[in-house]
């Protein structure tokens, strides 16, 4: 019902999950459901991006493997920007795999993402032992507390189907302790437990040539029905990152309170 997505009472639901609870915590301080995908390739870039749009950001999603020069001491200055500005950092690898080399993806290689990052994404594909693989890892008290399985990809001709996107969030229903929301284009449930993460969002394109689908705020949110809009290079592409990053936090804000 209406009345389980009214903010007072969904935020003890969503406060029983470690990783919406901090989101959350982020969302209702800065009054933010932005989170803008830096994806720079040089760790300076990406650095100075966060440093001027992280005060309007609940989170801030990476692909740490496109990185040329990705170390420790970008880890720990993005660690330090995180705290002073309050957001999430959110790995976006995308596991896919069986269980016991996803446990090593998290934690080995040159990216070893449990250390550092707050969320990562998982596939569903796999089904459920990746899962399993996945809070074996948050137990052990690193820096990663949640994972979000996607219910679908905004690309073209994806083949997460409506079936698929359904299958996800049984997945999900069954591993709520691992599991935190969604990366979806439409709401796959009315569940108010999970936070819905959705990227695809661009107020001045609808697509890169590359098959990537765009559509506007409002329709991300209202039509859509999703929480956290993600947005990319119509932020950092933009000629003024910082001026549509506020402006885009803004819009998405106020048409997430008022649904
Ligand atoms: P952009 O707004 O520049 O298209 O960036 C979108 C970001 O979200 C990219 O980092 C992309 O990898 C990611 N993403 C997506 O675009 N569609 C999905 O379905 C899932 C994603 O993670």
């Amino acid at each position: 019902t209406n009345d389980l997505w009214n903010l007072e009472t969904r935020k003890p639901l969503l406060e029983c999950n470690p990783l919406n609870a901090m989101v959350l915590k982020y969302m209702t301080l800065k009054k933010t459901n932005l989170c803008v995908a830096v994806d720079e390739t040089n760790k300076e870039k990406i650095l100075q991006t966060i440093q001027s749009i992280g005060g309007y950001v609940c989170a801030i999603k990476l692909h740490a493997d496109i990185i040329d020069d990705f170390d420790q001491s970008f880890i720990d200055e993005l660690t330090t920007l995180s705290k002073h500005h309050q957001f999430v950092i959110f790995a976006d690898r995308k596991l896919a795999d069986t269980g016991n080399t996803v446990e090593l993806q998290l934690t080995h290689g040159s990216l070893h993402i449990a250390d550092w990052a707050n969320v990562v994404t998982v596939h569903s594909v796999p089904g459920p032992p990746i899962l399993q693989s996945v809070l074996n890892i948050i137990k052990q008290n690193k820096a990663l507390k949640g994972s979000l399985l996607i219910a679908s990809l905004s690309s073209k001709g994806a083949l997460t189907d409506a079936e698929y996107s359904k299958k996800s969030l049984e997945m999900a229903n069954d591993a709520k302790n691992v599991v935190s929301g969604f990366i979806c284009q439409k709401r796959p449930s009315d569940n108010p437990e999970f936070l819905y993460w959705t990227p695809g969002v661009n107020e001045l394109k609808s697509t890169d040539g590359l098959g990537q689908q765009w559509r506007s705020i409002e329709d991300a949110i209202k039509r859509d029905g999703n929480d956290i809009i993600i947005v990319g290079r119509a932020i950092t592409q933009s000629q003024n990152p910082v001026e549509v990053a506020r402006d885009y936090a803004s819009r998405a804000f106020e048409l997430w309170k008022s649904r």
